[in-house]
């Protein structure tokens, strides 16, 4: 373990004094037994027993990609520990066992159901039968199979560039391999999926660095590390097993590096019910350093941590020689760009970064894993590559206990991309080399679109059918305005889901809009597989959905239904794909890395994908060395009152807007409308730093008005809080209403963490 004692001390404090992490109300640390109280009611209320059977079920968990559960049972990692389910597990599988939505209700005019909140369209309870919004009417009535299968049918049969399909990493690995088969016999490339809106720059990066786009950090490896850099993530919300792993590396020694704008109280202290005695009701620190940089500027705090290092002549050039291509020129930048003009950019200063450095350099295995606030910026995928570089300059790839880790989303997202879901220029050419032996002909080159340009197309009047399958693709998207404009420029809408929510009641299609009630994970008739962001692959075991007399289909059972009466029995017989296990050997023999999943109905092994996890500094890259990139540095200028057409002189302020989560919602599906963690009440609130509200004039929990630059949400509650001055926090999807898509060209993701917009007393 590495050993902090002799570090240089600061010439300056280092650690700015940790502002309030929020308003006077909120809690001082995460986690606790808030808890552990959200836990006994559930689970102790009329829905537990039925609770208590899903989690301990044999599947992974529903909710995040950390991917606890699976054929080992609910509650095991993939080390075989013994763990507990968090209640983000609890909150997701409340969700999926409400009673069915009742009939009167979902056929109440859609003008009616358009009221809702993305809470109230959740709490409508499960789809229990298929439904259809036809032209020329006002509600959603009900529709047998043979009618859907006939308008899917012919909806397929528009030339290829004009039908696509949309998913979400909910779905298993066996539905997400039919789908872009489908898809792909139909010679369409539209493979639209909700990474593309989240961590596709980790992906379009590591995989040029790496040959690999996945984490190469396995959790034994991480359990190893002596230090962690957590850049851009919400884990104690997100990812709440993640902070187990952070308490126990600090526990023997280790320090964790939050780069992070908001101060956010569970990553400075959080206290874990799976450490009853030791963190509970004390709570553990969490991070031993936390640079509270100016939302965007993660380049900036990189390079300056590079150029720390070299100037404290701690990069690993033999490694870099031997390991690595492009690393002069990564050098050759740090050293060129001064430090005035790296502390101005990050807000961070030269000592803190000086620290972060030393830490780095002083420890023995570092693991930099990141989320959204990484990912979700116009120079995402250069927020990836200079994290990699610091990893790479450091020596801290290929080798246990070490290396990137970006801390996936949805339970099977990861899964998605694995299966071949993804756009043209994104599909590992083993995959397009099998397929195009199991067609008997070459794949079709068009590009495809992905999620973003998918919507401008549908706006551009270019699509006439699209397959949902799960997600909320309307309100994910940035211009709600847009994205609803686009839904109604597409003919056929089909939708697979479980629950109701925004998207079935304004992402309606031209003609027709079909949603269709599918069993979620738990519940399937047949087995599936799921795979984890640590590249993890789970079995889930068949189960029983508790909703009386309801009319559901698998996921795949539908998709092998519409592939067959669309294209018979070619290149597959699509009805023997009923039974899953065809499907698996068929993966195994498509996706690289995935042969074992061939015999898992015989072993019930579960495996780690080969060719992912870096224990040696050997890479999938044809040279087998690691490739460096220069990152240039972002330009982080908001635009003016006047560019806003704000008179200048209304008080106002001009903030760089971060949108994510709160902590009770899964992505657009709001659980409970506040976040007491960071002291917002309800879903109207901006949280903004006292400085920004002294400036221009505010008070706090004044009413006020946010705009950007496609609307403006009024009577907005300001909340004072942890957030770095000059940026400010909302939630999505409501925010999503106010501000159009900037966005990384390379990965396509928008720019949801830095959206600028002006601040205004009505
Ligand atoms: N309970 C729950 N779990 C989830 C989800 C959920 O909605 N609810 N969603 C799942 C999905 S799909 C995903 S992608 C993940 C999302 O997990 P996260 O990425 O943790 O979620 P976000 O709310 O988007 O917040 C990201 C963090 O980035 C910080 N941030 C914002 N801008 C910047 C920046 O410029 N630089 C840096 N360094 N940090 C910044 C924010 O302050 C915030 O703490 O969680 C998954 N798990
Ligand atoms: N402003 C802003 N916007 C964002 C983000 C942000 O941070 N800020 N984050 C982005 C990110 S990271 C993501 S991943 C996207 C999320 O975008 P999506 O993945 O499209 O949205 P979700 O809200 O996760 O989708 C929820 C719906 O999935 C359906 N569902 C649940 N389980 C299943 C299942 O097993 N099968 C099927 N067929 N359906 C199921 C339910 O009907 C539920 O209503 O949002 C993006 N949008
Ligand atoms: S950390 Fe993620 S996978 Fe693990 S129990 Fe919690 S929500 Fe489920
Ligand atoms: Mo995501």
């Amino acid at each position: 373990m590495a050993d902090f004692t002799d570090a240089k001390p600061p010439s300056q404090p280092i650690q700015p004094p940790l502002p309030d992490a929020a308003g006077a109300e909120a809690p001082q640390m995460g986690g606790g037994l808030s808890v552990i109280q959200y836990w006994a009611e559930h689970t102790l209320s009329p829905e537990g027993p039925k609770l208590w059977q899903t989690l301990l079920h044999k599947s992974a968990c529903l909710s995040c990609a950390w991917g606890t559960g699976g054929q080992k049972g609910g509650f095991t990692n993939e080390t075989g520990e013994k763990v507990q389910r968090c209640m983000k597990s609890v909150e997701a599988i409340s969700a999926e066992i409400q009673p069915a939505a009742p009939p009167q209700v979902l056929a109440q005019p859609i003008a009616e159901l358009q009221q809702l909140t993305s809470l109230e369209a959740d709490r409508l309870g499960r789809l229990s039968f298929p439904m259809i919004l036809r032209a020329g009417s006002d509600h959603y009535e009900r529709i047998g199979w043979d009618e859907i299968y006939q308008i899917a049918e012919t909806a397929l049969r528009q030339p290829p560039e004009r039908i696509a399909s949309y998913s979400s990493g909910r779905s298993s690995n066996e539905a997400a391999f039919l789908l872009q088969l489908l898809m792909r016999t139909l010679d369409s490339n539209n493979l639209a999926d909700c990474s593309d809106l989240c961590h596709s720059p980790s992906t379009v990066g590591l995989k040029q660095m790496f040959g690999s786009g996945t984490s190469m950090v396995s959790l034994e490896n991480l359990q190893q590390a002596d230090c962690v850099v957590l850049i851009g993530s919400n884990a104690p919300a997100n990812h709440p097993r993640l902070m187990n792993e952070l308490i126990k590396l600090r526990d023997r020694g280790g320090k964790v590096i939050v780069i992070n704008p908001v101060i956010e109280v569970g990553l400075v202290k959080f206290a874990s019910p799976a450490f009853p005695l030791t963190s509970l009701l004390t709570g553990s620190e969490i991070a031993s350093l936390y640079l509270q940089l100016i939302p965007g500027s993660d380049v900036a705090v990189f390079v300056g941590i590079q150029k720390a290092l070299i100037e404290a002549g701690q990069i690993q050039i033999d490694y870099l020689q031997q390991h690595t291509q492009g690393w002069q020129a990564v050098v050759d930048q740090a050293k060129a760009t001064d430090w005035e003009t790296i502390t101005t950019i990050c807000g961070i200063s030269q000592p803190e970064i000086e620290l972060a450095a030393q830490m780095i350099a002083r420890s023995q295995t570092v693991v930099f894993a990141w989320a959204m606030g990484v990912t979700q910026h116009d120079n995402g995928v250069d927020n990836v590559f200079s994290i990699a570089n610091t990893a790479l300059l450091t020596g801290n790839a290929g080798k246990p206990g070490a290396g990137t880790m970006p801390i996936r989303g949805h339970s099977n997202v990861q899964g998605f991309g694995s299966m071949g879901v993804v756009v043209t220029d994104r599909l590992k050419q083993e995959i397009q080399q099998s397929l195009e032996q199991l067609l008997g002909r070459s794949l079709s080159r068009v590009p495809g679109y992905d999620t973003r340009r998918l919507i401008e197309a549908a706006d551009a009047g270019q699509i006439d059918t699209l397959i949902c399958l799960g997600g909320n693709l309307y309100a994910a998207n940035p211009d709600l305005t847009q994205a609803k404009r686009a839904f109604s420029q597409i003919d056929t809408v089909i939708y697979l889901a479980t629950k109701p929510n925004l998207g079935h009641f304004h992402g309606l299609g031209r003609q027709n809009t079909i949603v269709i009630p599918v069993f979620n994970r738990f519940e399937n008739p047949h087995k599936t597989t799921t795979e984890s962001g640590n590249n993890y692959v789970r079995l889930n075991d068949e189960g029983q959905t508790h909703l009386k007399d309801a009319d559901l289909v698998s996921e795949v059972e539908f998709l092998c239904e519409l592939a067959h009466r669309s294209l018979g029995d070619y290149p597959i017989q699509w009805r023997q794909m009923l039974e899953t296990r065809y499907i698996r050997q068929l993966i195994a023999q498509t996706i690289p890395g995935y042969e074992a999943i061939g015999t898992i109905d015989d072993t019930l092994e579960e495996f780690t994908i080969g060719g992912r996890i870096f224990d040696q500094p050997q890479f999938s890259t044809p040279s087998g060395q690691a490739q460096m990139f220069v990152t240039p540095l972002p330009n982080l200028q908001l635009p003016t009152s006047e560019q806003f057409g704000i008179p200048a002189q209304l008080p106002h302020r001009i903030l760089s807007l971060m949108t994510g989560r709160s902590y009770s919602q899964h992505n657009t599906v709001v659980y409970k409308p506040d976040d007491r963690y960071r002291g917002m009440p309800h879903r109207n609130c901006i949280l903004m730093n006292a400085v920004d509200i002294q400036l221009a004039g505010f008070t706090a929990h004044q009413r006020v008005t946010v705009q950007g630059d496609a609307g403006k949400l009024e009577n907005v509650e300001i909340i004072p809080g942890g957030v770095r001055p000059g940026s400010a926090l909302m939630f999505y999807p409501e925010v999503n209403l106010i501000f159009k898509a900037r966005m990384d060209e390379r990965s396509g993701t928008p720019a949801y963490k830095r959206v600028p917009v002006v601040v205004y007393a009505a």
